[in-house]
This record gives C-alpha cells, sequence and structure tokens, in this order.
C-alpha cells in the first residue's frame, strides 16, 4: 500500500511540475504577445480643427510626414516599453494619437492634454516638425508627466515638466541612434531649424549641455538661482536639463541605462506631485539613486555632481 502511494505521490508531483512548466510557458507567451499601445495619426489638411481625418496605416499612406509620425511614434513606445517597461503614455496601453499638419506653417508642437499635435512649420526658420525625433518624444512624453507626477506648468514644477520632456527626448534621440553620452549632441530641435535659423547660427532650440548657449534659439539660465518668479517653462528648464546631462556625463555610456532610470524612478515613483521644486526633485533623485544603486555609488556621487553643477 505504501509503494502504491508514493508512486501517487511522485505521479502527483511529476504533474504538478509539468503545470508549473506550463504556466511559467503561458506566462513567457503573455509578456511576448502583450500587444503594443495602438498608435493613431489624424490630418489636420493645413486648418486647426483637431483631430483631423484618420489616416491609414503607415504602410498605407504616401504622406511623409504621416509615415513619419507612424514610425517614430511607435518607437518611442518600444523605448518606453523595453528601457522603462511602461505601457504606452498611462502606464496602461493607451492609444498614441497624433494630428499633422496643423495650421499653415504652424511653427510649434505640442501635447493638448489628449493628444500630440505637430505643425509643418513655416519652412524658414521652422521645417516639419514631425522631422524631431527628440520633438517627438519631448511632446509624448508631457503625456507621461501628465499620467505621473502630474507636474503644473508654472514655477519649479513647471521647469521641471518641460526639462523632463527634454530629458526623455533626448534619451529617446540617444538610444535610437545607439549614442552613448559622449556621443550625443544634447541638442533639442537640431532636425526642426529651418534655413533662416540656420543662415542666422541657430542649432538647435536648446542645449542641454550648456544652457546659455548663443547658438540656441532660446538660450537659458544655467544657475537654479537664475530661474526668476513667472519664468517661461522653457527657460526654467535649463538648469535641471543641465544637472541630467552633467549627471550623465559624469557616470558616462548610456544615458537611458542609469541617471535615466532614476530620472524615470523620480517621475513615476509615489502618485502626483503637482507642486514639487526642484530642490525636492533633486532630493528625489538622489534618494533613489543612492537606493537603486546602492551596490554602485558611482551612480548617486554623479547625481549628486549634476545638482552640484547647477547649485543644489
Ligand atoms: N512645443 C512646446 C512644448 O511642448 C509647446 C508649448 O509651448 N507648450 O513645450
Ligand atoms: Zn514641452
Amino acid at each position: 500500500a505504501s509503494a502504491r502511494l508514493s508512486d501517487g505521490l511522485r505521479a502527483l508531483r511529476n504533474q504538478a511540475g509539468a503545470l508549473t512548466q506550463l504556466a511559467h510557458e503561458a506566462g513567457a507567451h503573455l509578456v511576448e504577445l502583450a500587444p503594443s499601445p495602438k498608435v493613431t495619426v489624424y490630418d489636420c489638411k493645413n486648418t486647426q480643427t483637431l483631430p483631423g481625418t484618420p489616416l491609414p496605416g503607415a504602410k498605407a499612406s504616401k504622406d511623409a510626414t504621416a509615415k513619419r509620425t507612424f514610425a517614430e511614434t511607435t518607437l518611442v513606445a518600444k523605448f518606453y516599453k523595453t528601457v522603462f517597461n511602461r505601457n504606452s503614455i498611462d502606464d496602461a496601453g493607451m492609444t498614441m494619437m497624433s494630428s499633422i499638419h496643423f495650421g499653415k506653417g504652424y511653427n510649434n508642437a505640442m501635447w493638448n492634454g489628449t493628444q500630440m499635435v505637430y505643425g509643418d512649420g513655416d519652412g524658414k526658420l521652422f521645417v516639419d516638425f514631425t522631422k524631431g525625433d527628440d520633438v517627438i518624444g519631448h511632446e509624448l512624453t508631457h503625456g507621461v508627466t501628465q499620467h505621473s507626477l502630474q507636474l503644473a506648468y508654472s514655477g519649479d514644477a513647471g521647469g521641471l515638466n518641460e526639462s523632463v520632456s527634454d530629458c526623455f527626448g533626448s534619451m529617446f534621440r540617444q538610444w535610437s541612434a545607439k549614442q552613448d553620452v559622449n556621443a550625443a549632441d544634447w541638442l533639442i530641435g537640431a532636425d526642426i531649424m529651418g534655413p533662416t535659423a540656420k543662415a542666422k547660427g541657430y542649432r538647435a532650440l536648446r542645449n542641454m549641455a550648456k544652457p546659455d548657449d548663443k547658438a540656441a534659439l532660446a538660450p537659458q539660465p544655467t544657475l537654479y538661482s537664475q530661474i526668476t518668479p513667472g519664468m517661461d517653462p522653457h527657460y526654467s528648464s535649463g538648469p535641471p536639463n543641465l544637472a541630467f546631462c552633467t549627471a550623465c556625463k559624469t557616470l558616462g555610456g548610456n544615458s537611458w541605462e542609469k541617471i535615466g532610470q532614476v530620472w524615470y524612478a523620480a517621475l513615476t515613483t509615489s502618485g502626483a506631485h503637482p507642486n514639487m521644486t526642484m530642490p525636492q526633485f533633486a532630493a528625489r533623485t538622489r534618494q533613489l539613486a543612492a537606493q537603486k544603486y546602492a551596490a554602485q555609488p558611482a551612480v548617486a556621487s554623479a547625481v549628486d555632481a549634476g545638482w552640484k553643477k547647477i547649485g543644489l
């Protein structure tokens, strides 16, 4: 009887083992089969009416702007998934929606709270805004911020909001081009400068490595103490951009692998903080770097060097 019992037990154990293996394989398949977020593109046909006319998929579209928007937005989704394990803008797989050809010669791009919007540029100061992969990463990241820290768009939080979009826009550009921190240009908007801007010597909208660069269309302050009340977030983003860039360069390697992970954790950990100040954000990244990379103190020292550079 005891022999039969142990045979039975062995059989049960084998079955349990097989089931565990099956569940493991099924789980692996579920991960592989998790759909990437849907990407949709609409054509405003040079009006300012949103969202415009829905366009067919990337392959079916004859419009280079549409093709590019499908491809680059899909790539930003892949960047967020593979580098940060984030499933779309809201981390719950929401459709990534964009409208192109917004307005006539429209010199801007934006996240409007629901979707991305891109102008064609006037062809003089700016070209088609979809030509900047960092621009696409920047606008989409405004959506990520809206669904995480929910930073306000004024004061310190406003500058942080803009800076986070530049940091992730730039990281996306670096990751796409497989560039380490030394190969990266650290410019925002280099690929959307039009002939007039270039003729005047402007090479980008902003330079994260040198916020006060005279060759940037919008030179920014470099120190936290230079930020004044009511300053536009596109200017007050200069110091935190420099802090991020300095931290990345101090550590070396690829920006998105360690310092980028610290910034992502600072953006997505523990609820909304709409009025977060820059000193608070700095403290948060210092703490997260020390926690996440306890065995690699060079990460926390690099983060510290970044904030010290701007006087924090
Ligand atoms: N392109 C600008 C931005 O995303 C639009 C704006 O001024 N909000 O920051
Ligand atoms: Zn922005």
